[in-house]
């Protein structure tokens, strides 16, 4: 059998120069002109009509594309930023990322990691242990890519997050994302809050615990936001997590479960006793 041939559909809007918004997707030749269609839609619909908009579509021949299965995602109701974070921080931690490091990771996504003291384009790489910055280009970050759902696994994870009353695209593009950087060589986990004013959800990941969702990562208001990439430094080796962060064509073809907790510590402990199953 041959794998069927992917497009990468990238959509980039702006106006005088400004970021408005971008997309992007992996999809069969079949779905090339509806995604076109929709990401065209997706750029006009924030409410200013961009100055341009840049569609960017590249065959995917000759590459081989992994299939892999999404991480579970679990939306814990933590009732403010301080237990929101102080949650996210123990899913960190169970997942191997030490105290300094997460530290460093939310000073870091508060003050805009940039060295420009903005927010980044891509995710910072920071060592699990210590919190060394391992990005090569601290400007930019390292910006995931090539990476989107199936189209039987995308309706049927729209349909298991409506369960739970997860019904913004972001939740289903941001766990895509964290399964593609889940599965990379050498990464133990990852923290995001969004950089959009009027959006304040997060996660903390990793395949032990999986994508657990925490409604207030930040104050709102604020643009302030990041993505964090926690690295066991053992394993790490740059070109070949870099290569597969940005190139590397990732299907996600299967679903995790989906549901809601209210008690962390006993899904934690579940989590940890049942990390080899
Ligand atoms: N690769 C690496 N980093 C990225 C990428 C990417 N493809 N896209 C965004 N980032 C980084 C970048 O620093 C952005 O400033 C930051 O992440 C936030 O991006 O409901 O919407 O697109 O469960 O604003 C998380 C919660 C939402 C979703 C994340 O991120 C939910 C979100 P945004
Ligand atoms: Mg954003």
């Amino acid at each position: 059998m041959t794998a069927p041939l992917l497009y990468n559909i990238r959509m980039r809007a702006s106006t005088g120069g400004r970021h408005i918004s971008g997309a992007e997707r992996l999809v069969p030749v079949e779905m090339t002109d509806g995604t076109v269609r929709e990401l065209i839609e997706r750029a006009r619909s924030k409410g200013i009509d961009p100055g341009q908009i840049v569609i960017t579509i590249d065959s995917l021949q000759g590459a081989i594309i992994q299939n892999i299965q999404a991480l579970d995602l679990t939306a814990y109701p933590a009732r403010d930023v301080a237990a929101s974070r102080n949650a996210a921080g123990r899913v960190l931690q169970a997942a191997g990322v030490s105290t300094v490091a997460l530290e460093k990771a939310t000073m870091l996504l508060d003050a805009g990691p940039a060295p420009s003291g903005g927010t980044m384009r891509g995710a910072m790489l920071l060592d699990a242990a210590t919190g060394e910055r391992l990005e090569p280009d601290r400007e930019r970050g390292v910006r995931v890519s090539r990476f989107d759902w199936s189209s039987e696994a995308c309706a049927a994870i729209d349909r298991e997050l409506a369960h739970i009353g997860l019904t913004h695209f972001r939740t289903r593009e941001a766990l895509s994302l964290a399964s593609k950087v889940a599965h990379g060589p050498s990464v133990v986990a990852e923290l995001c809050w969004s950089d959009d004013p009027d959006y304040s959800a997060g996660y903390a990941s990793s395949l032990s615990t999986g994508y657990v969702r925490f409604p207030f990562m930040k104050q709102n208001g604020l643009t302030t936001g990041g993505r964090a990439f926690f690295i066991d430094r053992e394993r790490f080796d740059p070109d070949t997590l870099i290569s597969y962060l940005r190139e590397e064509p990732v299907i996600i073809s299967r679903i995790g479960r989906c549901g809601r907790i209210n008690d962390l510590s006993q899904f934690l402990s579940y989590r940890a006793v049942n990390r080899h199953v």
